[in-house]
């Protein structure tokens, strides 16, 4: 028996977000192939440079917005359902949110689209942080309004799989995977409340001509309000898979229940009063926010390297079950043939380096250094990019089997899609952050590498170098995307049916829950705090705002 064959119908719901994710996952990085071309100035000929900008709105918002949400989506409903051993509590309702963030996907993907029709009004080359005044078609900022709407409401629909499941276990402990899905939840919509603020309060009724002119610092805020947690929305079904599922493939098990959830707490609190580290070059704000942001900001490295120290050490326990010895050769030991422990290895492995690039973009004064460059994408395409896509890429090889009941085929080529991944991301990122630091800007579809107006000095390596490794990384990236969606659709129609055909039983923690203080489960505390955080964070630099005249059209905001 697998997951399947006990709960089919949340497996549907599971796959049927799944599917939604990999149509995203495979336009936006068939995007992402053409800008890594068409930007190197390696080859041209796909679309023309104002098209690019469509085609960059595509990628970011489908990878970044669509990919994950609807991965994630999936990916808990596998966990709450297994956790809670209950199926979800009313179908209609849970087909309603996955119909209605679909519904929303298609709206926004078609207006960005309408950036290829020649001539067409309808379009949204907004690039995924739709910043005014670039406008986009109403239906782009209607459609992703829907998207988070329908993930509001799966959160619920989630919360009240656990509410149930209370009343019948009123003194257990809620389950480890039920706990990280909440506490994400929870974070989810403390940030998304400033984005629904700027949709709704904003962008749709600027769109629809109701309103004329609306101040940029305000939407910037309230963007950056949410941009920063959705950051952790992505990033916490990865830790989620690197403390649940990492151990167990590694042979061993989760080192501690309590720092896992210490851990999510500490994301709870701390993800949405740091959004303004996103904005230190924004005039309007005055420098005393900007270091409170910075400061909190630091704190957060705490949690991510707990999670480093946890996750390790579950891989390491892993290792010496398999006989691994000494400090280092345990290493050896873990199952560097399984695709699917290999892909969350190599993921974690990034994410170590993108958190060295990103003490960089957090300090306040050293951005300046590399704001707006092409270093920025360089960093999230190692966390993003890599850190979470290629952990949901590879804990796939491992869900995919329970939920479709078959074994997974062409297990060769599913190896050497992460290890591609990872030497393709190697490539392209690396010359990106280089050629950030000699000043190349981002979001351009322009070489902008040896023109006569501009010359970027590189300082190590040439600029036709790092040129080369962004075209031939993302080429590699591209090839790797197309093993997985290849492995994925043949193993998904074709591979051989099994009651069991992969193991999927997850080990209890080595600490375990029985040694978890009681206080970290207490959803209404931790919720409330964060509250408060959000307050004491953004109260003061608003009223700023509005007493500089934001709301007064032409007013140009100064900080007092
Ligand atoms: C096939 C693999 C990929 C390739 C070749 C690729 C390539 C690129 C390139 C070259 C840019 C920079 C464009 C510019 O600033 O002018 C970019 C931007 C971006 N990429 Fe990727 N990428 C890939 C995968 C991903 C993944 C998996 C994600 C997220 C899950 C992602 C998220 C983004 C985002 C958010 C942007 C910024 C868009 C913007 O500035 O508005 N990419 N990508
Ligand atoms: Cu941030």
């Amino acid at each position: 028996m697998t997951f399947i064959h006990k709960y089919p119908k949340a497996a549907k719901v599971s796959k049927a977000n799944f599917i939604v994710a990999f149509i995203a996952l495979a336009i936006g990085g068939f995007f992402g192939f053409i800008q890594a071309l068409h930007r190197t100035d390696v080859f041209r000929g796909f679309v023309n440079s104002g098209e690019y900008y469509t085609l960059l709105t595509g990628h970011g918002v489908l990878l970044a917005l669509i990919f994950t949400t609807f991965f994630i989506a999936g990916l808990f409903v596998w966990g709450v359902t297994r956790s809670l051993d209950r199926e979800p509590e009313n179908m209609a309702y849970t087909w309603s949110w996955f119909w209605l963030m679909v519904i929303g996907t298609v709206m926004a993907a078609f207006t960005i689209l309408g950036g290829l029709v020649p001539d067409s009004s309808i379009r949204a080359a907004v690039l995924y942080t739709f910043y005014p005044p670039l406008q986009a078609h109403p239906a782009f900022y209607i459609g992703l309004a829907m998207v988070v709407v329908g993930s509001w409401m799966a959160a619920a629909d989630w919360f009240w799989s656990y509410s149930k499941w209370r009343d019948d276990n009123p003194t257990e402990r809620i389950p480890i995977l039920s706990f990280m899905t909440l506490f994400t939840m929870l974070m989810w919509y403390v940030c998304t409340i400033g984005l629904a603020i700027e949709v709704v309060g904003l962008l749709i009724p600027w769109s629809l001509g109701w309103v004329v002119e609306i101040e940029p610092l305000l939407p910037r805020t309230l963007f950056w309000f949410f941009g920063h947690a959705v950051v952790y929305f992505w990033l916490l079904p990865a830790y989620y898979v690197w403390y649940a599922i990492l151990p167990k493939l590694s042979g061993g098990r989760l080192f501690s229940d309590s720092m896992t959830r210490i851990v999510f707490i500490i994301f709870l609190l701390l993800s949405t009063p740091v959004g303004y580290h996103h904005q230190y070059a924004d005039a309007g704000i005055s420098v005393g926010f900007k270091f409170y942001a910075m400061a909190t900001t630091m704190m957060l490295l705490l949690p991510s390297l707990m999670t480093l120290f946890t996750v390790i050490a579950s891989m390491e326990h892993g290792a010496k079950q398999r006989g691994g010895k000494g400090y280092f050769a345990w290493i050896s030991k873990l199952p560097w043939n399984n695709p699917a422990f290999v892909g969350c290895a190599l993921a974690g492995i990034m994410f170590a380096a993108g958190g060295f690039s990103g003490m960089i973009n957090a300090g306040m004064n050293i951005n300046l250094l590399i704001h707006n460059t092409i270093w920025i994408p360089g960093h999230f395409h190692l966390t993003v990019g890599t850190a979470v896509a290629l952990t949901f890429m590879a804990v796939t090889y491992w869900l995919l089997p329970q939920l479709t009941g078959r074994k997974l085929k062409f297990k060769t080529l599913a190896l050497i899609q992460p290890y591609s991944w990872f030497l393709g991301m190697t490539l392209m990122s690396n010359a990106m952050h280089r050629a950030g630091l000699a000043g190349v800007p981002r979001r351009t579809a322009e070489p902008e590498f040896n023109t006569n107006a501009m010359n970027f000095e590189p300082i190590f390596g040439t600029m036709s170098e790092m040129k080369w490794q962004i075209a031939i990384g993302g080429t590699i990236l591209l090839i790797s995307l197309i093993l997985f969606l290849w492995v994925v659709i043949s193993s998904w129609m074709a591979g051989q049916k099994s009651e069991k055909p992969v193991d999927d039983h997850i080990p209890e923690p080595l600490s375990g829950v029985e040694h978890t203080p009681a206080i970290l489960d207490n959803m209404k505390l931790w919720f409330a705090l964060a509250l408060i955080l959000v307050v004491l964070a953004y109260s003061f630099p608003l009223w700023e705002m509005i007493q500089d005249g934001i709301f007064s059209p032409g007013a140009l905001p100064r900080p007092s």
